[in-house]
């Protein structure tokens, strides 16, 4: 056996190897074991080294061949492998671009948002501003500029949310803190009247909180409108007019209205607004427990000493105020049987709207 004979035999041993080699990895590893610094080819190639100067020659031509047989396989091979394993990929990454997409649900404005947005257009259409205030209160502006004595019930703990207080631990006491979350938009009104000269005509949406537990008619946190009008020789004529407006571009023409008297700290005299059934058209049903009616907001002239709070002359300026919960409205318009179902998010009651 010469020299030649076992490169040559090296020779097949490697390119069978290569052709053996099924990935990259073990293709590397074929390399390494021929041409690397301990393969077998490469030890060979230094055996050159103590041949006779008339065996060289022929070894040198032979050694260089199979080296360069073994590279080139080598390379054929690589580039083989990596070509399988790019389509691979690109097989497992492929977007099938004739299937059909897959269809989103399609949201839409709240019903809440939608009848609030119908009110406020019924009130531009009069001329009246919208005022936003803050749902974080001052105990000033959310009961004494609104004339609530410092004992009335609704200052209790127990009806509304105090803020506690950041800088130390302890509990809220009655009367202690003077940070509550808004009971009513009305506050948001006394900003207004601090801040700008009648003729006001101005109506405040957002959001109010009230200590209650969720119940069919009650909610902790609810949509609030209410809406304030302060001018010279405004009457109550004027509040009723509004209202009978309000209600017919809400409700339909065909219903009528009606006011009792009540109380309000904030307003003298007060009423609350009643319309007339839209089922059983005023002669008594299930949906109006028999009355024929249905309460759908409170309202009065603004009292004077609420004026007093807020700097404006009750010699020279008369007003009228009402408020309105929104989600009872929409509860009336549409039949809704409980208040929870805004709040809960099951879009198959939403989607009706
Ligand atoms: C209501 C009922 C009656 C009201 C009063 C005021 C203000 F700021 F002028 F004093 N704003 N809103 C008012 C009056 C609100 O809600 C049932």
């Amino acid at each position: 056996m010469t020299i030649a004979d076992d490169l040559r035999a090296l020779e097949a041993e490697a390119l069978a190897a290569v052709d053996a080699s099924g990935t990259l990895g073990e293709l590397e590893e074929v390399r390494i074991a021929f041409l690397g610094k301990k393969g077998s080819l490469t030890a060979v190639l230094r055996g050159l080294g103590g041949l006779s100067a008339e065996e060289r020659p022929e070894a040198g031509k032979v050694s260089n061949e199979v080296r360069r047989a073994v590279e080139s396989a080598l390379d054929s091979r690589q580039a083989e492998l990596a070509g399988a394993a790019r389509a691979a990929r690109i097989s497992a990454e492929a977007v099938d671009v004739t299937l059909p997409g897959r269809r989103r649900p399609v949201g839409r404005q709240h019903v809440i948002s939608q009848i609030l947005g119908e009110i406020v257009e019924i009130f531009m259409g009069l001329g009246y501003m919208v005022a936003e205030g803050p749902e974080v209160e001052l105990d000033y502006y959310n009961f004494t500029a609104l004339n609530h004595p410092p004992d009335h019930p609704a200052r209790a703990l127990q009806d509304t949310f105090y803020v506690r207080d950041l800088s130390g631990d302890r509990a809220v006491v009655e009367g202690e803190s003077d940070v509550l979350l808004r009971t009513h938009t009305s506050p948001t009104q006394v900003h207004v009247m601090e801040s700008q000269k009648p003729p006001i005509y101005v109506l405040a949406p957002g959001k109010v909180f009230r200590r209650d537990v969720a119940d069919p008619s009650h909610l902790p946190q609810f949509t609030q409108v209410e809406g304030l009008v302060v001018d010279e020789g405004i009457t109550f004529g004027d509040l009723k007019g509004t209202l009978e407006h309000f209600v017919h571009q809400m409700f339909g023409p065909e219903r009528r209205v009606r006011l009792r008297p009540h109380f309000f700290p904030f307003t003298e005299p007060s009423a609350e607004v009643d319309v007339s059934c839209g089922i059983c058209g005023g002669s008594g049903c299930r949906t109006c427990g028999g009355e024929g009616w249905l309460e759908i907001l409170g309202c009065g002239m603004v009292d004077p000493n609420v004026f007093d709070f807020v700097g404006i002359d009750p010699e020279k300026y008369t007003g009228f105020a009402f408020g309105m919960g929104v989600e009872r409205i929409a509860m009336l318009k549409y039949g809704v049987p409980d208040l929870r179902l805004y709040v809960e998010g099951d879009t198959r009651f939403l989607h009706q709207f």
